[in-house]
């Protein structure tokens, strides 16, 4: 399995989020993707490889110049330690800009259309590895750690190619992502999270958002309660897999986020670091072209383990 990777996330280090005004830890750090990294290729699951650069077009195709431009002006403006507060194109207070935001950010889009291009190019399973993650980031604000959308710019562009299912596994609903492809029936959104009406990003997520227009009935919403076993989660996952089998994509981008873990800091959903596998396995049975796009995890310690295991289910070692 090809692992696409770059070091400039480290250029990302946000010193503090704001809780109701108040700073506290930036859980989403360097580590993370570090950690995932070394794990994978200690157990032979996949070789790295390094992305091409896309023309920032590419981001235009999800998200508003306005807002691109934003970013990148206001990124590029701060001083090395600054950690930034925009009062605008923002959804909420965890996700300040730094210095080194803007190129890090752009280079994890980077990620994962290099790692769309090759399923476009026959690769059956592509892990798209980096930070920051996008599932929170709409068309036109950041928010909840994420400033581009990932997921979005790497679903669009395989959309040109044929139809796609976003499967959005962080514990958290990807508003963002969502709200993207909301009026779309060329691309269905189907996510598994905890519950909003308890957890962030609280405004969206609920069951009943099915999608507008066109898009009617292409986005599935799963929310799960905080106490959910792994058998009940295993049930909901069957169904929000039988609802890709009825789309029939050609491609599946999936967003997947770590802190449904167990013992994750900011998430957590109950979830055993074997009973990855489960999940990958499942999800491996659909067949799929399948990219795998990084959202969310942190349980930094662990989160090597629980990559190894999802991989293996996913049967990332079949590959070369
Ligand atoms: C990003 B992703 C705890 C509050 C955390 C923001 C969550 C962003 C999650 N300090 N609120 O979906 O993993
Ligand atoms: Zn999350």
């Amino acid at each position: 399995m090809n692992i696409i990777y770059s070091a400039i996330h480290t250029q990302h280090r946000p010193a503090y989020e704001l809780y109701d005004g108040v700073r506290s830890v930036y859980p989403e750090v360097s580590e993370r993707i570090e950690v995932i990294k070394s794990a994978l290729l200690a157990e032979n699951l996949g070789k790295v490889m390094h992305p091409r650069r896309f023309p920032v077009s590419y981001l235009y195709t999800v998200h508003s110049k306005q807002y691109v431009e934003f970013l990148k002006n206001k990124s590029f403006s701060l001083s090395k330690d600054d950690n930034f507060f925009p009062s605008y194109f923002m959804t909420d207070t965890y996700a300040p800009l730094t210095k080194g935001t803007y190129i890090a950010a752009k280079e994890a889009a980077n990620i994962a259309l290099t790692g769309a291009d090759q399923l476009l190019n026959g690769q059956r399973l592509v892990y798209s590895l980096f930070r920051p993650p996008g599932h929170h980031a709409d068309s036109h604000s950041m928010g909840g750690y994420c400033y581009f959308n990932n997921a979005a710019v790497a679903a669009e562009y395989l959309s040109k190619r044929g139809r796609v299912a976003i499967l959005d596994i962080d514990f958290h609903h990807g508003n963002g992502t969502q709200h993207i492809f909301y009026d779309r029936s060329d691309v269905l959104y189907v996510s598994l999270h905890a519950d909003p009406s308890k957890k962030y990003p609280y405004i969206s997520g609920f069951a009943n958002e099915t999608g507008i227009g066109e898009g009617r009935g292409f986005t599935k919403n799963y929310p799960l309660s905080l106490d959910i076993s792994e058998e009940l989660y295993f049930k909901k996952l069957q169904k929000a897999l039988i609802d890709i089998q009825q789309f029939a994509p050609n491609f599946l981008v999936l967003s997947a986020g770590f802190d449904t873990y167990l013992h994750d800091p900011i998430g957590g959903l109950g979830l055993s670091i074997p009973f990855y596998y489960n999940i990958g396995k499942a999800i491996q049975e659909l067949h799929l072209k399948t990219l795998i796009i990084q959202e969310g995890g942190y349980a930094v310690e662990d989160l090597g383990k629980i990559a190894i295991k999802f991989v293996k289910g996913l049967g990332g070692e079949e590959n070369e």
